[in-house]
């Protein structure tokens, strides 16, 4: 048998010392069988991908490393150890210095290049003995072991060697995103979620590389923040939700550790608190609010746009201060979102006015302000951003101002809209959203130039749904197709193509235990679900 002498260099740049360590090894190479890297179904599908048809032989001699001087690397490279352990029970050893055990190294890696320049490009060479990762931060970095998870086979192949192996395919990816602002937006104060349901939620929609959680965290229904000077909103406030169910909130500690958790997979959060109308639930908590004399009754309905605050009073602005700052101080991400959306009962001068006070406030607390499409009606800064969600007309506006716009629009994007006649959970009024629909078009040419969108949003507003199985039920899988309308550019994005790498996912959805919708027009990759008894009554 012919013998390959095999050298693998590891670099370590440890304390400004180049320290390099060469192996020589003996053993000759395992023949596998090879996958084209290009058949891999990978969501979003990268911006290019190269196939050279071998593999990389993922087994127990195979270790981590990472650039030590790089911040948040060596966590990066812990990351994708824990997630490979959990699909493939696989122990791979990351950043240890005895090599004598391994044969092959995954190596994240910083590099300056200048094909890295946005901070979320990554790029990954795999070959037979060395899978690099290069990225030029570790938010880069994180999104590039999105898609190494991604290509690492569910089950291992049977190969001559004695020990499991997981072939990866070999060639070259080059990725970066379409869009920086990549969201989904997740309704709290309809029905409250648990913390451990948004962290469900956050690992599922970080997998996708989606970086935006945007969290509705009051309406008329709820108030789901603490806020420590004004202790009413959620003891009174947040006790109800639709349907007359018990409600709930976040304190501070909560919301600092969802906060956390976001940011340990490079996600922003982006908190709502929606005003003047939605207000219900702060009025009936503190009835000066709503400046009519009258303290409403708490409110479980589904209704729209009744309430509003006063905007002529300047208590209610001290108030909206002290909200806006104690969310402000535990959110390190650059947006505060202040609603905005169906002020019925406010005058329309009366909600320019207020809306141009709110801005003011927002910047005072060092945030950018997000509003949904009716703010730009107001006569604010160009700096603040517009949620298209509905009007047209408002986007217009949005861009005559030269605001940026996140494209959400509710026909295409919404996903509390059922997907047919027969879906039970979810809401019509946008239409019905089935998963090609969903999927079908281009939120570059839907009316905004190109120059002022921000980025999409998915936004899953939670008047129907009470569970976090009911969630999932609307989210996935549109959720994922959403991923790819903001990732991938539009010359990759193809239904035909992605209807059968969305199949693909559903080993992955079963193994974290999601209850998507299964969707008929999707062929399902060995699913073992039954489709009577997914969604509940
Ligand atoms: C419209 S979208 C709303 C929400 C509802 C949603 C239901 C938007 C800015 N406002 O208050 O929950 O429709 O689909």
């Amino acid at each position: 048998m012919i013998k390959t002498v095999l050298i693998r260099c590891i670099f370590f740049l440890s304390i400004g010392i180049l320290v390099l360590a060469c192996q020589e090894n003996q053993k000759p190479r395992i023949p596998m069988p090879v996958t084209n890297l290009s058949d891999i179904s990978l969501i979003p599908k990268p911006t290019k991908t190269i196939a050279t048809n071998s593999a990389f032989a993922l087994d127990q001699f195979t270790a981590i490393y990472t650039s030590k001087s790089a911040t948040g690397f060596d966590k990066v490279g812990k990351f994708l150890a824990e997630k490979l352990k959990a699909k493939i029970n696989l122990d791979i050893p990351v950043n240890q210095e005895t090599t004598n055990t391994i044969d092959r190294v995954i190596y994240i890696n910083q590099s300056d290049s200048i094909v890295l320049e946005t901070p979320e490009a990554y790029q990954l060479y795999i070959n037979q003995d060395s899978i690099i990762l290069n990225a030029n931060t570790a938010e880069g970095a994180f999104r590039g072991i999105q898609t190494l998870r991604q290509l690492v086979p569910d089950v291992s192949t049977d190969t001559l060697a004695e020990q499991k192996i997981w072939p990866v395919p070999s060639g070259k990816i080059i990725d970066s995103p379409n869009f920086g602002y990549r969201g989904a937006m997740l309704d709290v104060a309809r029905h409250f979620f648990s913390v451990e349901d948004v962290k469900k939620y956050i690992d599922l929609l970080s997998y996708y590389k989606i970086n935006m959680l945007h969290l509705h965290l009051s309406d008329d229904q709820g108030w789901r923040i603490e806020i420590k000077s004004w202790p009413k909103l959620t003891e009174i406030g947040g006790s109800t939700e639709v349907g007359g169910e018990s409600g709930g909130f976040y304190t501070q500690e909560d919301y600092k550790e969802i906060v956390r958790y976001a940011q340990e997979r490079y996600m922003t959060v982006i908190p709502e608190i929606d005003m003047p109308g939605h207000t219900n639930s702060a009025s009936a908590s503190y009835p000066f609010l709503n400046g009519n004399g009258k303290t409403p009754e708490l409110y479980e309905g589904m209704r729209v746009g009744f309430s509003t605050f006063d905007t002529r009073k300047d208590t209610v602005y001290s108030f909206i201060d002290d909200v806006v700052r104690e969310i402000s101080e535990m959110t390190p991400g650059p947006y505060f979102h202040m609603g905005g959306d169906e002020s019925h009962v406010t005058k329309k001068n009366d909600y320019i006015y207020f809306v141009n006070r709110v801005e003011k406030i927002v910047q005072k607390h060092g945030k950018r302000m997000i509003g949904w499409d009716e703010i730009a009606n107001a006569d604010i800064d160009s700096n603040a951003i517009a949620q298209w969600w509905a009007s047209e007309e408002n986007a217009k506006k949005a861009v005559e101002k030269n605001m940026k716009v996140i494209v959400s629009p509710a026909k295409k994007a919404y996903l509390d809209m059922q997907y047919d006649t027969l879906t039970k959970l979810g809401l019509h009024w946008a239409g019905y959203i089935p998963v090609d629909t969903a999927y079908q078009w281009t939120p570059e040419e839907y009316g905004i130039p190109m120059e002022n969108i921000l980025g999409t949003e998915a936004p899953l507003w939670s008047e129907t749904i009470t569970n976090i199985e009911e969630l999932e039920y609307l989210a996935f899988p549109r959720v994922i197709g959403y991923s790819e309308l903001a990732w991938s550019i539009p010359e990759n994005r193809n239904w035909e193509d992605y209807k059968v790498r969305l199949g693909d996912q559903a080993p992955f959805l079963e193994r974290m235990n999601v209850n998507y919708y299964p969707s008929k027009l999707i062929d399902w990759k060995k699913s073992k679900f039954t489709y009577e008894t997914i969604e509940k009554d």
